[in-house]
């Protein structure tokens, strides 16, 4: 018996270590459920919603990735390449996708599609002399309308090229490109030069003349080798954010493409980050303000022989808050006006003292309105809800109201935020919903956010897996 636990226990461990130790694998567009739209869901983060979704390329092109923790700097999310970005799919020509270990210099698939007009322009800029335009081959394009909420969009991605390090400042310049509303977000950090093979490296040879070294991450066979990161790319750079001005509330576009420049082989791939396409609302908040006017009472004494009239006029005490108010659309701001219990009017004896009284202003239980990533979810979605108007670093609590569910806690921001990714109650009906977040108020009481959503009709496309790798390389 001992020894089967023992077993069991070593059973455990194993498993525990093994996930762990995730490595980088993708899964490309041939693949059973998956699908731009696939895709454009892993992206999307809070404050933004998704639609007219579009990809132009070869299937062996674009996918989704995981266990990017250790390689690429973050762990899940979409990834174009202008080769084949899965390793192992028969429908595709390509060596060798993403995946580790780095078995080449020259890893190459020839997708056979056509370059972007776009991206060939971006190539030329930084070709070696600048050019007006430069040819590309094998692009990707993932291209979306999306709904900001706020005026600033970001995500997170990394670069990552084949072409490393032996065709640096040379015509195959592998370029690609975010065009937030045609205008490309990703740049050099402190600079207006697009991210590309030319403007991001360690030199060639490796350590002469180098490119914005300090954003390079080399990882060349050769050069000086042996590869240190687990994946074939031969370099990569160091996690980005693209960061757009874009009007929120309206519809804007974006396009995310990647090209071969020069030749079709040698690939390159761009890794954007799962979740992390946001554009949240700017939150300013106005801190509340409390008036209290106080009327002092009055006493009139009236004596006519005999009798003593003694009239008290109570003193009166007004209390107005108005509540933290945002710049959150939804927000509901809070205004009550208290008017204290009038104190007793009493007769008595000459001399009689002032009924004057006041009275305290009990904290306030407060409601505003939070968002959600998905205006439509379905039952057992995992959907990001936001929220504001809580006392500093305090723990919440999150409930499903149809029907009545717990869905966990959280923990407000140092500015009273919350965000929190929860899943939509599997037995949750069609039609309206709503997820209360409820928590402490920063003056005392209760502040309570209502995120209000419909549950979608049918099941959508599935959600991005999260399984462990397929690949064993
Ligand atoms: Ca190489
Ligand atoms: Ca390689
Ligand atoms: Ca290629
Ligand atoms: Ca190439």
């Amino acid at each position: 018996m001992g020894i089967v636990i023992g077993v069991a226990v070593a059973a455990f461990l194993t498993f525990g270590l093994k996930a762990a130790a995730a490595t980088l694998s993708a899964q490309d567009l041939n693949q059973a459920g998956m699908s731009p739209q696939v895709l454009v869901n892993s992206l999307l983060g809070s404050g933004v919603t998704a639609s007219n979704v579009t990809f132009t390329g070869s299937n062996c092109g674009g996918g989704l990735f995981s266990g990017g923790t250790g390689t690429i700097g973050f762990d899940t999310g979409v990834v174009l390449g202008s080769g084949s970005v899965q390793s192992g799919d028969t429908q595709c020509n390509g060596q060798k996708g993403i995946e580790g270990p780095n078995s080449a210099d020259d890893n190459t698939g020839n997708n056979g599609t056509p370059g972007d007009t776009q991206l060939s322009q971006l190539a030329g800029q930084t070709a070696n002399p600048p050019q007006a335009s430069a040819t590309t081959y094998d692009a990707a394009a993932l291209e979306f309308d999306f709904v900001p909420s706020g005026s600033q969009l970001n995500f997170n991605y990394v670069f990552s090229s084949e072409e490393y390090n032996e065709f640096v400042n040379s015509e195959f310049n592998d370029v690609f490109g975010f065009f937030v509303n045609g205008q490309n977000c990703a740049l050099v950090p402190g600079t207006t030069a697009p991210v590309t093979i030319n403007s991001v490296n360690g030199g060639n040879p490796f350590g002469t003349s180098a490119d914005n070294a300090q954003f390079y991450r080399n990882n060349d066979p050769n050069d000086p080798g042996p590869p240190a990161i687990d994946t074939e790319m031969d370099g990569l750079t160091t996690v980005f954010t693209c960061q757009a001005t874009v009007n929120p509330g309206v519809t804007n576009h974006i396009k995310m493409a990647i090209a071969d420049t020069g030749d079709s082989a040698y690939d390159s791939n761009v890794f954007i980050q799962g979740g992390t396409f946001s554009a949240p609302t700017t939150t300013t908040t106005v801190a509340s303000t409390t008036t209290t006017t106080t009327v002092p009472s009055t006493t009139t004494t009236t004596t006519v022989p005999g009798t003593t009239t003694t009239t008290t006029v109570p003193s009166t005490t007004t209390t107005t808050t108005t509540a933290d108010t945002t710049t959150v659309p939804s927000t509901t701001p809070l205004a009550t006006t208290t008017t204290t219990v009038p104190s007793t009017t009493t007769t008595a004896a000459p001399g009689a003292g002032p009924g004057g009284t006041s009275s305290t202003t009990a904290p306030q239980a407060t409601q505003s309105q939070g968002q959600s990533s998905a205006s439509s979810p379905a039952p057992g979605q995992s959907i990001t809800i936001t929220g504001t108007g809580f006392a500093p670093n305090q723990p919440v609590t999150i409930t499903a109201t149809n029907p009545p569910t717990s869905l966990g806690t959280a923990t407000s921001d140092p500015a009273g935020h919350v965000q929190a990714q929860v899943v939509v109650p599997v037995n949750a009906a069609p039609g309206p919903e709503q997820i209360v977040i409820t928590g402490p108020a920063p003056g005392g009481g209760t502040h309570q956010v209502v995120v209000s959503f419909t549950i979608a009709a049918t099941a959508p496309v599935a959600t991005p897996a999260v399984a462990e790798p397929s690949f064993t390389g």
